[in-house]
């Protein structure tokens, strides 16, 4: 395996940011150099990384490639929508296998395997969506913890009917979870009060995409989040909050931590940057693109300037993106004329990097919480540290050079994810992925993609690191 020096960079981690030479052994760092110290180091290939951070590759700890949901697939299949992670520096996914009601847990995870397998660009691990808690999938929490590698669980408190799991049920997963160490994450909507409103809408012939904004109430993802709270103190295990959008929500959590309880959440990009009005309101179907659950929420009330303010205190620990992408066509269009049938999710694995560097361009957040937010803390928070998402000695080579000196556009054209539009189109970037390495190997270079098919590798995860 050949020997890589990545020199006159400036590593970026979570304690800050210092000029430092990289020297990569197969798949793994070798050693971190002072400025000049590396002079007499041999290497095979040297990367000169001047004017350039050098950070970990990104982590997006919430995927879901060719998830079947509203009637459809989700677009990107793990070989698509990996390469699209990779282009954008992304170089671990963890993403959503699915038991649902009436399924065998095991057989859900076999099914995710089989897509995933051979067909990733980077490493991959996954969590397991439980969709029917009965005393056979609680017995398959403990063995796929003990067994698989995967120490975290997805339940909804929407979808009623699809995925969805009543407050006796997610209580006991909690008292599970609590026993064997797995963190629950929670899709928190309170979704039988939703199906009310929807049905409501509807009737009064309200059915354009923007309504999808309107029906799902930012209070409704509040009172949710709340319930998750109690019912995770009650069970005393760790809460992981999925997707936060809203203001009401960020306070359920915010107020947990604060008494230091184990309760964490996320946010992703589509929640920090675009409103109601700008997306889901925009005339005639177009809004469609931008149908994802919770939703986009308006520009009127505050909680876009919350969730920054919940990444910078540590309220929010990760930022992830959902990745659910679906085509207009086909897809989207099975909406036409009732906004509930439009299949959720927005493509963004390609731009999350790119979109929160944003955040320290404009003095939201530091390099270093860039760094942390999207790299380091869904390591910890996952099991996968230190292997993953820090640059030292004996981790992983996951290592992103990123370019703070060029700018760009996202247009859909120039998109890898497997999409017939872009949800970030005309979206200016000041930054850009320059180089990517997977475990050792330069998978992205000179704004080609030069990776492999298969050679990204399934994570088994251990627990999260937060609760030691
Ligand atoms: N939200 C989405 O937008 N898509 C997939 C599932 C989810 O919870
Ligand atoms: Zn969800
Ligand atoms: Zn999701």
């Amino acid at each position: 395996m050949s020997r890589i020096l990545i020199t006159g960079g400036t590593v970026v981690g979570t304690s800050g940011a210092v000029p430092t030479d990289v020297l990569v052994d197969g798949e793994t760092v070798a050693a971190l150099y002072a400025p000049g110290q590396a002079a007499g180091v041999t290497a095979d290939r040297t990367i000169d990384a001047t004017g350039k951070y050098v950070i970990p590759g990104g982590i997006d700890v919430h995927t879901h490639m060719e998830l079947p949901f509203g009637g459809t697939n989700a677009s990107d299949t793990f070989e698509t929508g990996t390469r699209a992670a990779a282009w954008g520096g992304t170089t671990t996914i963890i993403d959503f296998a699915v038991q649902r009601t009436g399924e065998v847990v095991q057989d859900g995870l076999a099914a995710w395997h089989a897509k995933a397998d051979g067909n990733c660009a980077i490493d991959y691990g996954f969590h397991m969506i439980l969709g029917g808690i009965d005393d056979d999938a609680l017995k398959a929490m403990d063995y796929l913890v003990d067994n698989e590698g995967i120490t975290s669980f997805k339940l909804f408190m929407a979808y009623p009917g699809v995925f969805y799991s009543d407050d006796g049920q997610i209580l006991q997963a909690m008292q599970r979870a609590s026993e064997n160490g797995a963190v629950i994450m929670m899709h928190c909507e309170n979704g039988p009060a939703i199906d009310v409103l929807i049905a409501q809408a509807l009737a009064r012939g309200e059915t354009d995409p923007k309504y999808h904004g309107i029906v799902r109430r930012s209070e409704l993802e509040g009172e949710a989040t709340n319930r998750a709270v109690v019912l995770s103190g009650i069970a005393h295990c760790p809460l992981y909050v999925v997707h936060m959008s809203a203001s009401e929500a960020l306070e359920a959590v915010a107020a947990a931590r604060h008494e230091g309880r184990n309760v964490f959440a996320e946010t992703c990009p589509q929640y920090l940057y675009l409103t109601l009005e700008d997306t889901l309101a925009r005339p005639g179907f177009e809004g469609a693109k931008w149908v994802c659950s919770p939703p986009i929420r308006t520009g009127q009330a505050h909680h876009q300037a919350d969730l920054w303010k919940g990444l910078r205190m540590n309220e929010l620990a990760c930022v992830s993106t959902d990745h659910c992408p679906f085509c207009m066509k086909e897809q989207k269009e099975l909406g036409l004329g009732d906004f509930s049938k439009i299949p959720n999710g927005i493509g963004s694995v390609e731009h999350r990097m790119d979109l929160l560097y944003q955040g320290v361009v404009t003095g939201n957040i530091s390099l270093s919480r860039w760094v942390e937010t999207c790299c380091t803390t869904p390591a910890r928070m996952f099991g996968l540290y230190p292997q993953k998402g820090v640059i030292a000695p004996g981790s992983d080579a996951d290592i992103v050079i990123y370019d703070p000196n060029t700018t760009q556009t996202i247009t859909h054209e120039t998109s890898h994810m497997n999409m017939d539009h872009s949800a970030w189109e005309g979206y200016e970037i000041a930054g850009k992925v320059d180089t990517v390495l997977s475990r050792g190997t330069v998978v992205v270079e000179g704004n080609q993609y030069v990776g492999t098919k298969g050679h990204g590798q399934f994570l088994k995860r251990g627990l999260s690191q937060y609760l030691n």
